[in-house]
C-alpha cells in the first residue's frame, strides 16, 4: 500500500485529491499538508493533517520520514495572476519549493506528481491544439516556474531516477474550494454567482478562448498517470492533457440555457485578459492518451450540470454564500 503525501492540500486541487487519495489508498496512508494551520474540519477529522510550508527543507524531510512517505503530490503553488503581483515569492515557493520536493523524493526514494499547466506556454506557441513539444517562452512567472519545473522533473528523473511524473492542466472548475489568484478563476466564479442569482462581471474579454477542464477528470489524470506502467511511459512530465475549450461568451450561453435570467457584463481586467492571450486555447493530449490512456469525461454541457446543480445544493444546505 502507498504511503502518500499531499502538499496545498487545503487548495483548490488538494481539497478534492487529498479525499479522492484517501478512498483509494485508506485515510490513514494519505498525509494532508497544508500551510495553513487551520484545515476545514473535514480535512483533519478524515486523515492525518501536519501544518508545512514546502519552503522549509527540513521540516519537509520530517515529515517524510516520521511518516514513511513513498509518493508526493506536490500541489502547493502560487498561480498565474497572485504570483504576478509578488514574482520573488512566487519563485519561492514554486520553485524553492519543487527543489525541495525533489530532493526530499531523491533521498527517500519517493514518486513525485508535480502539476504543470498551460501557463507553461507563450504567445508563440500555437494556441488552438498546442503540441505537447512545441516553443515554451512564457511571459508569466507563473508560467517560468511551470516550465522550469518540468524540466526539473525530467532532470531528477534521469540523473538520479527518481519517478517524476507530471501533467499541464487546463484552467480547472470545481465546486469544493475556489481558486485564488488565477486567470481562469472566472470560469469557476461564474457559476457561484448564477447560483446565487447575481449577474457576474466577466474580466476576460468574450471571444477569450481557453482549455479548460472539471476537477473530477483532473484528479483522474493525476491518480492514472501515477498508476500507470512506467513501461508504457515514454515520456514522464509535462503530458497535455485536454477536455474542452470555451470563451467566455460560450460558457455564459451554456449556463443561461439552464438559468434564464443568468447575466454577465464584462470589466476587462487587463493582466488577466493579457496572461490569457498568451496561452493555448486547446491543446493535443494525443501523447497522453497513447502512453497512458488519457480520456476525459466531462465536455462544457456535462460540467456546467454538474456545477449548478452541486453549486444548488450546497446553498440550499447553507453552505455556500
Ligand atoms: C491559473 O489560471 O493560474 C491556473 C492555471 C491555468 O494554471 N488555473
Amino acid at each position: 500500500m502507498k504511503r502518500i503525501l499531499v502538499t496545498g492540500a487545503t487548495g483548490q486541487i488538494g481539497s478534492e485529491l487529498t479525499p479522492a487519495l484517501r478512498q483509494r489508498y485508506d485515510a490513514d496512508n494519505v498525509v494532508a499538508a497544508g500551510h495553513r494551520a487551520a484545515p476545514s474540519p473535514a480535512l483533519r477529522a478524515a486523515g492525518p493533517f501536519v501544518a508545512l510550508d514546502v519552503r522549509d527543507a527540513k521540516a519537509l524531510a520530517e515529515v517524510v520520514r516520521q511518516y514513511e512517505i513513498d509518493t508526493v503530490y506536490h500541489l502547493a503553488a502560487l498561480l498565474s495572476a497572485v504570483a504576478e503581483a509578488d514574482p520573488p515569492r512566487a519563485w519561492e515557493i514554486n520553485m524553492q519549493g519543487l527543489v525541495n520536493v525533489l530532493e526530499v523524493a531523491r533521498q527517500y526514494r519517493c514518486a513525485v506528481f508535480f502539476p504543470s499547466s498551460i501557463a507553461a506556454f507563450g504567445p508563440d506557441a500555437p494556441r488552438a491544439h498546442t503540441p505537447q513539444v512545441t516553443s515554451q517562452r512564457p511571459r508569466t512567472i507563473y508560467g517560468v516556474t511551470k516550465v522550469a519545473g518540468e524540466l526539473l522533473c525530467d532532470y531528477y528523473h534521469q540523473r538520479y531516477g527518481v519517478d517524476t511524473r507530471g501533467v499541464r492542466y487546463p484552467g480547472l472548475i470545481s465546486h469544493v474550494a475556489k481558486p485564488g489568484g488565477g486567470t481562469t478563476d472566472y470560469a469557476v466564479e461564474i457559476f457561484y454567482a448564477a447560483v446565487a442569482g447575481r449577474p457576474f462581471r466577466c474580466p476576460l474579454r468574450p471571444d477569450t478562448a481557453l482549455a479548460m477542464m472539471y476537477m473530477e477528470d483532473a484528479l483522474r489524470a493525476a491518480i492514472e498517470l501515477m498508476e500507470a506502467d512506467p513501461a508504457s511511459l515514454t515520456d514522464r512530465n509535462a503530458f497535455n492533457v485536454a477536455a474542452m475549450s470555451f470563451t467566455p461568451a460560450e460558457i455564459a450561453a451554456a449556463i443561461t440555457a439552464q438559468v434564464p435570467g443568468f447575466t454577465m457584463t464584462y470589466e476587462i481586467d487587463p493582466l488577466r485578459q493579457a496572461i490569457a492571450e498568451g496561452w493555448p486555447e486547446s491543446l493535443d493530449d494525443s501523447a497522453a492518451r497513447q502512453q497512458w490512456g488519457w480520456q476525459p469525461a466531462y465536455d462544457l454541457t456535462a460540467t456546467v450540470g454538474e456545477m449548478l446543480a452541486k453549486l444548488a445544493a450546497k446553498r440550499a444546505a447553507g453552505k455556500e454564500g
